[in-house]
């Protein structure tokens, strides 16, 4: 078990209740725990933990100290929104609050709503996608995505007979982690590498895909090459879905924030003395996938178009969201 925490389904099981905030960065940031669903319930679980322990009695302490936390677990990785949404559902109150221990309970309840909110999502989408797939069909995944597994997984239980094509993911190899899941799940899967794409394509009925974040004009960010799927997918008339909770939606892009797209170490891409040191590496994390190349996206209010993506995230989010900026 790593760091203080094991994250299973969204639930956070507590060693030591010292330091929680810092070990919980330290595991986002060098990915003990990732997926864009698990960081965000990572981050909603380690704000109650650190609530509930809390010693001091002073209001104002506490909502000093709970903003730092947060600014802490938001500098831990930079992309995908669904860290912002946990982190702010869980201290939405807090200033309403007349006492430290309302405001307490507050992040609490918050933060443990939005965890159970997050597993409910993720088994509608189950329930949704599944019935999108039909027997016989043929899928593509990128990556390790627990939302377009959920639909799969699924799929194959409902009895209906599906093969997977799963792409490695260079550089971290999260196609690794998605293969030994779907042969665990009794799915007929095959690992291809990333430039496998496009010649495999021609096999496929639907591409199905995770998300990081999903932007307001309906635009997707997710897992370095899938963009380059979305097009190959379009290119071979393959329907491109993306599997994605809408709290994964990302506020702050209707006014024009861009989504700042995370760059990693050189060293994940090759390893030191492999090519010259003058050699640059260039390691993006995610792309954008504009919304024309996406059919539907998966969520738990529903299969939506990308062009409705505006209207479900003013109904989700009000404006309150921005307020916190
Ligand atoms: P779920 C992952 O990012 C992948 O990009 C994946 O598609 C996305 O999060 C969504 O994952 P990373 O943490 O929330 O591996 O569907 O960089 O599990």
């Amino acid at each position: 078990m790593s760091g203080l925490v094991r994250y299973i389904t969204g639930q956070c099981i507590r060693r030591s209740v010292s330091d929680i905030i810092a070990e919980t960065a330290s595991d986002i940031r060098t990915m003990q725990v990732r997926g864009a669903g698990r960081i965000a319930r990572a981050g909603a679980s380690a704000l109650a933990i650190f609530s509930e322990s809390y010693k001091g009695d002073s209001l104002d302490g506490f909502k000093t100290d709970v903003e730092a936390a947060a600014r802490i677990l938001l500098a831990s990785r930079p992309t995908a929104v669904s860290l912002w949404n946990g982190v702010h559902a869980s201290t939405k109150d807090i200033d309403l609050a007349l006492t430290m221990s309302e405001a307490r309970d507050s992040v609490v309840r918050n933060a443990n709503a939005f965890v159970d909110m997050s597993v409910k999502a993720l088994q509608a989408i189950s329930e949704i996608g599944a019935r999108t797939i039909r027997n016989g069909d043929v899928i593509m995944t990128h990556c390790n995505s627990s939302a377009a597994l959920g639909v799969i997984k699924k799929a194959h239980d409902q009895g209906k007979d599906i093969k997977v094509y799963a792409t490695e993911s260079r550089p971290w190899r999260q196609g690794i982690l998605t293969v030994g899941e779907l042969v665990n799940a009794g799915i007929d899967t095959t690992l291809i590498v990333d430039s496998a794409v496009r010649t495999v394509m021609g096999r496929v009925d639907v591409a199905l895909v995770g998300a990081d974040t999903i932007m307001s004009n309906g635009a997707l960010v997710n897992k370095i090459g899938t963009s380059q799927i979305a097009l190959m997918a379009d290119e071979a008339r393959v329907r491109f879905s993306v599997c994605s909770e809408t709290y994964k939606f990302s506020p702050m892009t209707i006014f024009g924030d861009e989504v700042t797209i995370e760059e990693r170490e050189p060293g994940e891409v090759v390893s030191k003395g492999e090519v010259p040191d003058s050699v640059k590496i260039f390691n993006p994390v995610f792309d954008i996938t504009p919304p024309k190349y996406i059919d539907g996206i998966i969520t738990e209010l529903g299969i939506l178009s990308p062009g409705s993506v505006y209207d479900v995230m003013i109904r989700q989010f009000g404006y309150r969201a921005l307020d916190s900026r």
